[in-house]
């Protein structure tokens, strides 16, 4: 009689065990993404044709900002440059490069380049 008990416990502790983890699990991992986002951010450069001036800059840095998935913007409209940081796993550079035709300029993936000194 006793085993039966002893076994009906450890039962009803692994179930509720299961359930605490499940219940407990989603929120934490959801947590975990937020906060490990920033070691998980690739940067990309994309040359962009068209921006005239500092508001072209700021257009196009905000317009990228708004993405989901994208941590910081970097625009020059003296070099036709945007360099964007963003989360590989939830924005692509098509969308990227989506986002900036919204404004009108023309622009495509920078080529890498070497890291001089
Ligand atoms: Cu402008």
């Amino acid at each position: 009689m006793k085993r039966i008990a002893f076994v009906g416990g450890l039962i009803v502790l692994v179930v509720m065990g299961a359930v605490v983890l499940r219940v407990m699990s989603s929120p934490v991992s959801a947590d975990e993404a937020a906060s490990d986002s920033s070691s998980e951010t690739i940067t990309s450069a994309f040359l962009v044709e068209g921006m005239t001036c500092g508001g072209c800059e700021t257009g196009v840095r905000m317009a990228v900002k708004k993405l989901d998935g994208v941590e910081d913007v970097k625009a020059s409209y003296e070099q036709g440059r945007a360099e964007v940081t963003y989360e590989a796993t939830k924005v692509t550079t098509d969308q990227i490069i989506a986002a900036i035709g919204t404004l009108g300029y023309k622009s495509t993936l920078a080529p890498p380049t070497e890291h001089a000194g």
